[in-house]
């Protein structure tokens, strides 16, 4: 009976425009406003789970796109999917895997969706289906990404002031490592020895430039330093590795549980940052922290500037891990003008809570997803 209820009626895409309160820059791409694929997965029993891929300025963080996430879900994933019991989560991901190789965000925002439309179903939170939840607030870090350190400093104060956020990320590699160091002597002396900062280069500096750059980073007291080298060179992002006294955090270098197995076998680094956007949906990003733990790195909770829909899939996962020793970097929902959502996430005491009630624990604002998506 709950598993006639619960067949997968249909399986739509909506691609979401939706701007940022300011200009977000990295090593690789700038954006005024956040690329959106909304999932919609129809069950026989009316219930619409929802599900959202995140990209960063088209394929350039990597290589999926808003429109090849729509193709994909539209033309590929959907037809595998009609007609099977939505809570046959592991059996689903398997079809998808075989519909399409790779494309982790489209794959990532139908299983979302299905955790969310199984979960309203049956009256759970997502994080029960999940193994349940072992905390229900995590410590969340914001990112400084003008790279105007003037406007930075105001930001960070305002964040500390309103007890938001007390640890900043700060994106660096698209200015001259000159003015990166400068940048961040200006952000250490303004915010004081006590705020936890650490650095995400994007891929952007050489190995050389890493060792030359490190000791002025040690100096500022950084306590992570995310992805320095490019994600392909993982012998170099190995020896810096080895060099430096600062732990790398693994990011573009492992997408799949397998990459980063590979990576943390050549010892890449001591933290991995998780994200439905590598793992491709989120029993997957379960498996991918156990295998980060099976090597000894510690997690971090990423994003890639999600809104509060795909903020609540991360948390749904995030709260169900045993360890997360760096928290999470869920800040997306407090970078857009709007949220997609009825009510947004709550942002307390530095911390970001887990959203309660069923599924995900959101409701779409449907007027506002009607008026952030693109009209082709
Ligand atoms: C990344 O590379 O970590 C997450 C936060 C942010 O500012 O950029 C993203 C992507
Ligand atoms: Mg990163």
């Amino acid at each position: 009976e709950l598993l006639r209820d619960t067949l997968i009626r249909s399986v739509t895409a909506t691609i979401i425009e939706a701007p940022t309160v300011r200009q977000h820059k990295l090593s690789n791409t700038e954006i005024a406003y956040q690329g959106f694929v909304l999932a919609r997965v129809q069950l026989e029993n009316g219930v619409v789970g929802v599900g959202e891929a995140s990209t960063l300025g088209g394929p350039r963080w990597a290589e999926e796109s808003v429109e090849s996430i729509w193709a994909a879900i539209t033309h590929y994933l959907a037809p595998a999917l009609i007609g099977q019991p939505a809570m046959h989560f592991e059996a689903n991901a398997v079809r998808m895997g075989k519909a399409a190789t790779r494309n982790f965000s489209a794959k990532a925002a139908i299983e979302s969706a299905l955790f969310d439309g199984v979960g309203h179903s049956l009256g759970l939170p997502a994080s029960a289906l999940l193994g349940g939840a072992v905390r229900d607030r995590i410590g969340v870090i914001w990112a400084l990404a003008s790279g105007d350190p003037v406007q930075e400093l105001e930001e960070a104060r305002e964040k500390l002031r309103l007890r938001q956020h007390k640890e900043f990320k700060i994106k660096l590699g698209f200015n001259t490592p000159e003015t990166d160091i400068k940048r961040l002597e200006q952000l250490r002396s303004g915010l004081g020895d006590d705020v936890k900062l650490i650095v995400d280069v994007n891929q952007a500096w050489s190995e050389a430039q890493c060792i030359r750059l490190f000791p002025a980073l040690d100096e500022l007291n950084v306590a992570l330093i995310e992805q320095p080298v490019q994600a392909s060179q993982r012998e170099a992002m190995a020896r810096i590795a080895a060099r430096t006294r600062i732990p790398l955090l693994i990011d573009e270098a492992a997408f799949t549980k397998e990459e980063l197995a590979s990576v943390a076998a050549i010892g890449c680094g001591s933290v991995y940052s998780l994200k439905l956007v590598k793992s491709g949906g989120l029993l997957e990003l379960k498996r991918a922290a156990g295998v980060a733990q099976s090597f000894g790195i510690e997690l971090y909770g990423g994003c890639l500037l999600e809104s509060s829909i795909g903020a609540a899939a991360h948390m749904a996962v995030f709260s169900t891990l045993p360890k997360l020793e760096w928290g999470s970097e869920h800040f997306g929902p407090r970078i857009l003008v709007d949220d997609l959502v009825e009510e947004p996430l709550i942002f307390e005491e530095f911390e970001i809570r887990l959203p309660q009630g069923p599924g995900l624990g959101i409701a779409l604002d449907e007027d506002r997803v009607r008026a952030m998506s693109r009209r082709k």
